[in-house]
């Protein structure tokens, strides 16, 4: 087989976008190529999950509260060992785990970056083969380099990300990241092991015809947003209609069709989860960063999500993100007095 020179790994794209810059030391290169490094091995299991005795419980439960697959912990290991002995990540903050991992040997106090991660996001999707994925996010840290980063260096708004992306395990596996300058995808080419670019300078449509939401807690939801989806359902062609519902409960997987395609994701407070569901700094800053470079917006109701000042690694948050004018239809029902009983 002859390689195909056409395509653009993404150690050579994210070399070239360094060229640009003559200052970068090419840390952010490293990284982004070690979480690729560990998003293939976390790929290799995935693909093979329903063969050896991956699958399942792990008989723990994290510090969410939540049941730990075995999947979970192999891409916690995974993305926890690379980025320790790469050299370009100072520490992380992971969802699986506690509190953040500081590395704090010679090398990685003289990174100046940190990393969270939601290593394994949808894992109530693993038993059943639907597609699941990583999160990450990056931030340049605060405290001085050459020493031990600390927890202020994670507690950051994720307006100051440096990059964020993700990994689908999917029908192919594609890894998007974006900077300030852009969003761009590469799809896993396994006859190379390589990720190659696919889905060059992405943009969020401006409007689209996809929402995405938990219709099982509608009657949870808050009235405005009960009318909003009223009105995702009742849409007529002249307005833009019918919209569609999709909702795979795999947000990566979510996200990124509505990213490609146009459309809304919601994960309101539902009354049992006043706080929403998904966590700002390993889900929701992540997308917010991604979705806002691509043109569209993020928010948890109230204010920009990437405004948010954390407070706590594991917070919560109500989620909505997806195209820019569906997300401002939104808002004006958000936004609207509460009708008179
Ligand atoms: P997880 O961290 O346990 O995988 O949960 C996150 C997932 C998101 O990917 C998805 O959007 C959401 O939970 C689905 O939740 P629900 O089943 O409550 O709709």
């Amino acid at each position: 087989m002859i390689i195909n020179r056409r395509v653009q790994t993404l150690d050579e794209f994210t070399i070239q976008q360094m060229r640009d810059f003559p200052h970068a030391t090419g840390e952010l290169s490293g990284l982004l190529r070690d979480i690729g490094l560990a998003s293939k091995r976390v790929n290799v299991e995935v693909n093979k999950a329903g063969l050896v005795d991956i699958l399942g419980d792990a008989g723990s439960i994290n510090v969410q509260g939540e049941e730990v697959k075995k999947l979970d912990i192999y891409a916690n290991n995974q993305f926890v060992g690379v980025l320790r002995h790469g050299i370009s990540c100072a520490g992380i903050g992971s969802e699986e785990l506690d509190d953040i991992l500081v590395f704090d040997d010679e090398i990685s106090n003289n990174s100046k970056y940190v990393c969270l991660f939601d290593p394994l996001d949808g894992s109530a999707n693993i038993d059943v083969n639907v597609s699941i994925g990583t999160i990450f996010s990056v931030f340049r840290r605060i405290t001085p380099v050459g020493t031990p980063v600390t927890i202020e260096d994670f507690l950051q708004k994720g307006i100051n990300q440096v990059a964020a992306g993700y990994v689908i395990y999917g029908s192919s596996t594609i890894l998007v990241y974006a900077t300030r300058r852009g969003v761009n995808g590469f799809t896993l080419d396994p006859s190379i092991g390589e990720f190659t670019l696919s889905h060059p300078d992405i943009k969020c449509p401006p409007s689209g015809k996809i929402y995405s939401v938990n219709h099982g807690n509608f009657f949870q939801y808050e009235d405005n947003i009960r009318k909003y989806i009223n009105v995702c359902q009742q849409k007529s062609v002249e307005e833009g209609g019918p919209y569609t519902q999709r909702y795979i409960g795999s947000m990566v997987s979510d996200v990124h069709r509505n990213l490609i395609k146009g459309g809304i994701f919601m994960y309101p407070a539902i009354k049992s989860k006043p706080g929403g569901k998904l966590r700002l700094l390993y889900e929701c800053n992540p997308f917010a960063f991604i979705v806002e470079v691509a043109g569209g917006k993020a928010t948890d109701g109230k204010q920009r999500i990437l405004e948010i000042q954390p407070t706590a690694v594991h917070e919560r948050t109500p989620f909505f993100v997806g195209s820019k004018l569906m997300m401002e239809e939104l808002e004006t029902y958000i936004n609207a007095a509460p009708a008179e009983a």
